[in-house]
């Protein structure tokens, strides 16, 4: 009996050293498989009497059943380290705060984008829309710039491939090309609408051009206050009695709602640009605040040229009206206290996320 024992105790002291679950199995095979130790001592109970095979058949088995009880245990021990360590593996620290879905926001100069719009809009003006790459007649020629003009030489404009050499394509240098392609739409449309009132269908004088163009433009240049993209926003009012008094009250009342602040005055100081005639830059002061007392230039101005008239399809003796344009990212420079303009564009997240 006492071998009987031994071969469960080296039975248990195997399946103990068995790491795997492999290991496992051919331990087993050594003691309970078909040419193992207990099938070996069945095999020799041939030999024995009637008595004797009851008496070592019992204890065989009984050895047998000590065995497989070891070898589920053990079997059982390797299921449970391996599940642990699978557990430790794919670990997760449920206390972790969770990570929360980024946010992202508006470029503060879409802010102000959007601002000159929601104000403008309020005021009846309609927002127009059209290519960053123009034609020169659009960019140009229609707003009066002369062929020898110093803005159409290769060092200010950047000219890109397509058109030809005497109507080349470039890259908007301002967005009043937006101004005149919306004119010459509403021009056309009015056009259209008077012909058909003709014939009894519409009546009544052209609606004015109410229209401000907000959008991307390129000019090459490039430094500390100048980048080769920068924003514009251009307005145009053009109507049968449109004037100066007109262009004074809307470009007030837009700063001070820009700027949120009413003490603040403006100054129109005589300039020159080719698309109009008198042109006036505007400069804004403040009375309080961080900027108060100095005069901030904000914006150009002036009654749109008889010839850009002209070239919307429109007769100078009888249209008149003005048009402006300012530096969305200078304003919002102003607004917010920027001191840098090429922060706009490096895209730095670590100064865009203060405006979200
Ligand atoms: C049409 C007719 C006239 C738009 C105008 C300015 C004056 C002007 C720039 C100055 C530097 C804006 O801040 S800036 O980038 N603009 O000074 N722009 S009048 O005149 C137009 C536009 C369209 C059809």
């Amino acid at each position: 009996m006492n071998e009987l024992n031994a071969l469960v105790d080296s039975a248990h002291a195997a399946f103990g050293q068995a790491a795997t679950p492999a290991d496992l199995e051919n331990a087993k095979a050594l003691f309970l498989g078909k040419a193992g130790h207990i099938t070996s001592l069945m095999k020799e109970l041939s030999a024995l009497s009637v008595d004797e095979k009851k008496a070592r058949g019992a204890a065989i088995n009984l050895a047998k059943q000590a065995i497989e009880s070891a070898l589920n245990a053990r079997r059982q021990a390797l299921a449970d380290s391996e599940l642990l360590a699978q557990l430790q593996a794919e670990a997760l620290d449920v206390s972790l705060p969770g990570r929360r879905r980024g946010h992202g926001g508006l470029h503060p100069v879409s802010l102000t984008l959007e601002r000159i719009e929601a104000i403008f809009g309020s005021m009846g003006f309609d927002v127009a829309d059209g290519p960053e790459i123009e034609t020169d007649w659009f960019n140009f020629t229609a707003l009066n710039t002369p062929q020898d003009h110093p803005a159409r030489s290769m060092h200010d404009t950047f000219y890109v491939e397509g058109g030809s050499s005497t109507a080349p394509h470039l890259l908007r240098t301002h967005t009043s090309p937006m101004q005149i392609r919306h004119a010459v739409q509403h021009v056309k449309r009015y056009r259209a609408g008077a012909q058909a009132s003709s014939e009894g269908l519409f009546s009544g004088d052209m609606p004015e051009i109410r229209v401000i163009a907000p959008g991307r433009t390129y000019r090459v240049d490039s430094d500390a206050t100048h980048s080769p993209m920068f924003h514009q926003c251009e307005g145009l009012w053009v109507g049968d009695n449109i004037s100066f008094k007109d262009l004074k009250f809307v470009f007030t009342d837009f700063c001070r709602s820009f700027f949120e602040s009413d003490d603040l005055m403006l100054r129109f100081r005589p300039s020159f640009f080719p698309f109009t005639e008198p042109s006036a830059e505007i400069d804004i002061r403040f009375q309080t605040g961080p900027l108060a007392g100095r005069w901030l230039e904000v914006a150009g101005s002036g009654q749109v040229h008889p010839n850009v008239i002209r070239n919307m399809g429109l007769e100078p003796e009888r249209y008149i009206g003005f048009a402006f344009g300012m530096g969305p990212d200078r304003l919002t420079m102003l607004r917010y206290g920027v001191s840098d303009l090429r922060l706009f564009f490096d895209g730095d997240i670590r100064f865009l996320s203060q405006f979200e």
